[in-house]
């Protein structure tokens, strides 16, 4: 099988890539990606030589260079769709490359679906187009009640795709997974943030009373249900991807504290985000009827992670204080 994977460069993009190639010997990949701030090549090193693999950097928002990169793949092959801008925060301080790239970008995918044809279309979303959610999970039939300007603009995504499949029949899929963790994720997110911050030396930045909610997925545990909605899930239909593992913020930031030999005083308390979220929580029962289940054991997979970026510095010292106008953002909100 020919796959087009776009976005490939990012963290969970490049993890998808690394499970296809060992998972399918005989299929190639095509990775397209603009490489913004978060597209890393670093990401993919190991795998740069292997015939089976090839790169093109390109806009997914470009309708000449995702038409090429559509024809090359061909009719008979797959394309997933990682490739969007994907930090609430930085939503929060500008937020038109989220709707560029996550709306516009997406029409542009289609419309070469439809132009030249592919044998599925993937599109990978997330768990906070459903907002937030008190008690209970939301399934797919949920309603989209997006809080972000990413999110709105991830929600704006998934409902072009729906769009696409009612009026064009289209063979498309929508997977929204919860909070991935796991190697090579930008040192922006809260887990790579917090253990980062700490191998320097700073504290970390807890956001308002610290006690919302998110369910971590182990990031090849999302790969695992990716590739199964793919090839086994039904043409329009939308899979939910969850880790079932619930923490609060708190409790995160506690137990990396713990695995780095550091206590309390090493946590700042900033103020909240605008908007925050209080809680993520997917139903996963309709994907789990394909047979999958996540596999990772959430504490040992994270400190897995923590061991990674430990031996990792270089990965993450060259990226991670590379955006001035990010960096002073939020210096100025921790500061209110
Ligand atoms: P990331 O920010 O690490 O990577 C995004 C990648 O997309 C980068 O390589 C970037 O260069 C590329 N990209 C951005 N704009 C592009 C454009 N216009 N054209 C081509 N490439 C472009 O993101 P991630 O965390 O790996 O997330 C991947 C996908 O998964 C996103 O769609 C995100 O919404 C979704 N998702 C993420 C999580 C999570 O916890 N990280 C959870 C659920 C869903
Ligand atoms: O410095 C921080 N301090 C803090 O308390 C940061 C960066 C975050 N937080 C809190 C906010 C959230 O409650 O930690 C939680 C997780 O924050 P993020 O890592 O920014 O993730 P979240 O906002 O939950 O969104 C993520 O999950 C869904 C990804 O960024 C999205 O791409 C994905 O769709």
């Amino acid at each position: 099988m020919k796959y087009l994977v776009t976005g490939g460069a990012g963290f969970i993009g490049s993890n998808f890539i690394h499970y296809l190639l060992d998972k399918y010997p005989d299929c190639s990949v095509i990775n397209f990606d603009k490489l913004t701030y978060a597209g890393n090549l670093a990401n993919l090193n190991d795998i740069q030589s292997d015939p089976r693999y090839s790169f093109i950097q390109g806009d997914i928002c470009d309708q000449a260079a995702v038409e090429k990169a559509v024809q090359q793949l061909g009719s008979a092959g797959m394309i997933v769709n990682f490739a969007a801008e994907t930090h609430v925060d930085r939503s929060i301080m500008a937020a038109g490359s989220f709707v560029q790239t996550d709306v516009y970008g997406t029409y542009t995918l289609l419309e070469a679906v439809k132009k030249y044809q592919v044998k599925r279309y993937l599109h990978i979303s997330t768990d906070e187009v459903y907002g937030s959610i008190n008690s209970g999970s939301f399934n797919e039939e949920s309603p989209l009640q997006p809080n972000s300007p990413y999110a709105a603009s991830k929600a704006g995504g998934d409902l072009v795709v729906r769009a696409y499949f009612k009026t064009f029949n289209l063979p498309v899929l929508i997977t929204r997974a919860s909070n991935n963790y796991g190697p090579y994720q930008y040192p922006e997110k809260v887990i790579p943030l917090f253990i980062t911050n700490l191998l320097e030396g700073k504290k970390v930045p807890l956001y308002g009373d610290g006690k919302n909610v998110r369910d971590w997925l182990h990031v090849m545990d999302h790969c695992s249900g990716i590739d199964v909605a793919l090839h086994q899930g039904q043409l329009g239909e939308v899979y939910n991807i969850g880790g079932g593992n619930e923490k609060e913020n708190v409790w995160l930031t506690n137990f990396i504290l713990q695995q780095l030999g550091k206590g309390a005083e090493s946590i700042e308390r900033v103020k909240d985000r605008p908007g925050h979220d209080r809680r993520y929580s997917v139903d996963c029962s309709k994907i789990r009827r394909l047979a999958w289940q996540p596999r990772f054991d959430f504490e040992k997979g994270l400190v897995e992670t923590i061991n990674w970026y430990k031996n990792n510095p270089q990965w993450w010292q060259e990226i991670k204080h590379k955006q001035a106008d990010y960096q002073e953002f939020q210096a100025a909100w921790y500061k209110k």
